[in-house]
């Protein structure tokens, strides 16, 4: 499969293991950082927004929260998870774990002995308790005139349907079942009928090529593939079904074949007249969920049952399957929405994030349903038809609680301050940021432009991994600074270390870590337990690690400075290098490929391709092009190079090992800060490519 690791052809093999040595890591950025504080430190941002009143009210209340939660977390997360419905009550100590890898195998268990359901949890509950006629979802679709409502108890009922449906089709308990689908109501409810069986979803992003969903088909053997036909993205069409069909075709060459194909007709992107059918694999959603009944029994699982896989890309190798369980995660979801959030349940709200990702899991399908808010399901981009598209959305539904990602704000910013003066946005509380570092100068436009200076900023730092939000402002609780994601939410222990793994106290820098369990901590890598421990435990031993980098300023504020590992985060979406360069290499006249990320206006980070090229051939503007798309067919268009860089030779030591900070430092014409180069194989190889940068 093509997501291996990188091989260089006809080149000695750069070993590419997965518990990469600390030299691997990259420096923390400390000049950038300290700039960064130096400009925002100073500056004073409103403590208390008159606006609201929130659950937090101050520090002194946090912290007696906060001291809770980490010296007592089984009474603490015990107390909150009482709220819900639990058909089998919990053990009293629920919780056990272990994050040290020399004491035995890492493992974390919340809730232990107790059995629920998180889609009994985000639909039932609210309409058993007389809620059923609120508005559940607000769709919205890519055209301005494209709206639909739908209410709690029209949720529940059509993911009984649903999941009868892949009852009938013999999905049991703990079986896996993809969804590949646009943003509409039923990727939502696609998620919600798998937790209500037991079924363990894996939700791909509509972005991913064809090699992609298959490798991830493959992965979990899915039992069922939910997609769509189509989807409009601003004036783009996309063939949804027909990258699932030639997905569906790789994944049953390598071995496994997926038996069912459920497939969602979307009028607004051709509907059925333009979709490819096959007789026997395929049914139309419609049809399939017709005949059934609109209740379904729900499955009642244990607490450590499997909810879902996310693929996530790492340094190394292809993307690991993250392993998210039911009641840590239900838990967690809830807590950080309700808290960070502010969010009462009847909120309107709106989260940006499509559903691929796990922005759109936690903040989307569960986070909100567990508290019982009113959301919009945005199918469309925020640029179109044009650039005041959100604005205009959150005046049409009055939205409190709006959230999105840097890159959005950023381009958003560009546009211009009239496309948002042109709408009242007076119903909005509170902004949220996610997905990666927030400059200061966007975090000032969205404060001050887009929330008229009325409306906190919760720069919310977590990952993937970590299920939901780790570290953040609590709405009106303390005072803000630009750029910085404060402290840590409760329950949550945040460390920097240093290079030999000692705890960095007080003000100063390091790798960012998690000392101990919270409750949607990722269990496992799916299907490789060891990976799991080499990846987040081995590096840093005792802690979690995460990846990142991270300073604590004088008032222990939290600035996160951004990956420290081979991951670029391209416009909020993570990125490996290796999976980038192991696509190029599969281009026949690629011979090696080294990826870096470089600093891009919008996009936070681009794509930084070195290529070089087999033996004879010469560089042509095709060639360019056909590497880029080779990018696009393996991985996804949002992970194609922003820069081809031809490169003669790479920079390598005596050993063969890729020195990627001389790379890196090319990319963003620092050549005059290459730094120490004397274990360079062949130090001529520097000029060559500065010569040969072209721009
Ligand atoms: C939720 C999500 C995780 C990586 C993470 C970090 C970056 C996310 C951030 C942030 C600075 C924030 N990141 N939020 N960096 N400030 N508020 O994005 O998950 O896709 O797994 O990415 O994103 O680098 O390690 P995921």
């Amino acid at each position: 499969h093509t997501t291996t690791s990188a091989v260089n052809k006809g080149r000695p093999v750069v070993p590419t293991q997965e518990g990469r040595s600390l030299d691997a890591l990259h420096s923390i950025p400390v000049h950038k950082l300290r700039a960064q504080a130096a400009a925002t430190e100073a500056l004073t941002v409103p403590e208390s927004y008159p606006h609201f009143t929130p659950f937090v009210e101050n520090k002194k209340q946090y912290d007696e929260m906060y001291k809770r939660s980490i010296e007592d977390p089984n009474g603490f997360w015990g107390d909150i998870a009482k709220e819900f419905h639990w058909e089998k009550q919990w053990d009293e100590e629920h919780i056990s774990y272990n994050f040290d890898v020399r004491k035995g195998p890492i493992h974390v268990e919340y809730f232990k002995g107790g059995l629920t359901n998180i889609c009994y949890n985000a639909l039932d509950r609210h309409v058993a308790a007389g809620h059923g006629d609120r508005v559940c979802f607000l769709w919205e679709g890519n055209d301005l005139d494209q709206d639909r409502k739908m209410t709690y108890g029209e949720v529940l009922e059509e993911v009984c349907q649903l999941a009868n449906y892949l009852r009938s089709q013999g999905v049991q308990k703990g079986d896996a079942v993809s969804i590949y689908m646009p943003m509409v109501c039923e990727l939502p409810i696609a998620m919600l009928a798998c937790a209500r069986i037991g079924a363990v979803h894996s939700v791909v992003f509509g972005g991913f090529s064809a090699e992609a969903l298959a490798g991830r088909m493959e992965d979990c053997k899915a039992k069922v593939l939910i997609t769509a036909s189509g989807v409009m993205r601003g004036n783009k069409k996309i063939d949804l079904k027909a990258i699932a069909d030639s997905a569906h075709t790789m994944a049953a060459k390598s071995g496994h074949t997926v038996p069912r194909v459920v497939v969602y007709e979307n009028e607004r992107a051709g509907g059925r007249a333009a979709c490819s059918f096959t007789e026997g694999r395929d049914v139309w959603y419609a049809e399939a969920i017709a005949e059934q009944a609109k209740t379904c029994e729900v499955e009642w699982v244990e607490a450590e049952h499997p909810l879902f896989l996310l693929y996530t890309s790492g340094s190394t190798g292809k993307p690991k399957g993250v392993v998210h369980c039911t009641g840590g995660y239900m838990v967690y979801a809830h807590t950080t929405t309700k808290y960070v959030f502010n969010m009462q349940p009847g909120d309107t709200y709106w989260c940006t994030a499509d559903c691929g990702w796990i922005t759109g899991h936690t903040y989307l399908t569960y986070g909100p349903l567990l508290v019982g808010a009113s959301q919009v399901v945005f199918e469309g981009v925020p640029t179109y038809p044009g650039p005041d598209r959100c604005w205009r959305v959150v005046d049409k539904y009055a939205v409190k609680q709006f959230y999105t990602a840097p890159t959005a704000i950023r381009s958003l910013m560009r546009a211009g301050d009239l496309y948002v003066k042109e709408h009242l946005r007076d119903s909005l509380r509170i902004l949220g940021s996610v997905g990666e570092p927030i400059n200061p100068e966007a975090w000032r436009w969205y404060h001050d432009i887009v929330g008229d200076g009325r409306c906190p900023i919760v720069d919310t730092w977590w990952q993937t991994e970590t299920g939901g939000h780790m570290i953040t402002p609590l709405p009106n609780a303390w005072a803000q600074k630009p750029g910085s994601a404060t402290y840590p939410f409760f329950g949550v222990v945040p460390v920097l270390v240093d290079e030999k793994g000692n705890e960095v106290k007080g003000e100063g820098e390091g790798y960012l870590c998690i000392k101990q369990a919270w409750p949607a901590t990722l269990r496992t890598v799916y299907g490789d337990h060891e990976r799991y421990e080499t990846n987040y435990f081995k590096p840093f031993p005792g802690y979690y690690f995460s990846g990142d980098g991270a300073r604590r300023d004088k008032d222990g504020y939290i600035w996160i400075t951004g990956r420290v590992d081979d991951v670029i985060n391209v416009s909020g979406h993570r990125i490996g290098t290796a999976e980038v360069e192991s696509a190029l290499v599969a281009h026949a006249k690629c011979a090696e490929a080294a990826v870096v990320g470089y600093e891009h206006p919008i996009k936070g980070q681009g794509i930084y391709a070195y290529v070089t090229l087999m033996e004879g051939v010469e560089p042509t503007e095709d060639i360019r092009r056909e590497l880029i798309n080779t990018v696009r067919g393996i991985i996804g268009a949002f992970a194609a190079p922003d820069v081809i860089h031809w490169a003669p030779g790479l920079p390598k030591t005596r050993s063969g090992k890729i020195m990627r900070r001389v790379l890196r430092k090319i990319a963003a014409k620092q050549e005059d800060e290459l730094g120490d180069v004397s274990t360079l194989a062949d130090p001529h190889v520097v000029e060559q490519l500065v010569a040969l940068r072209g721009h």
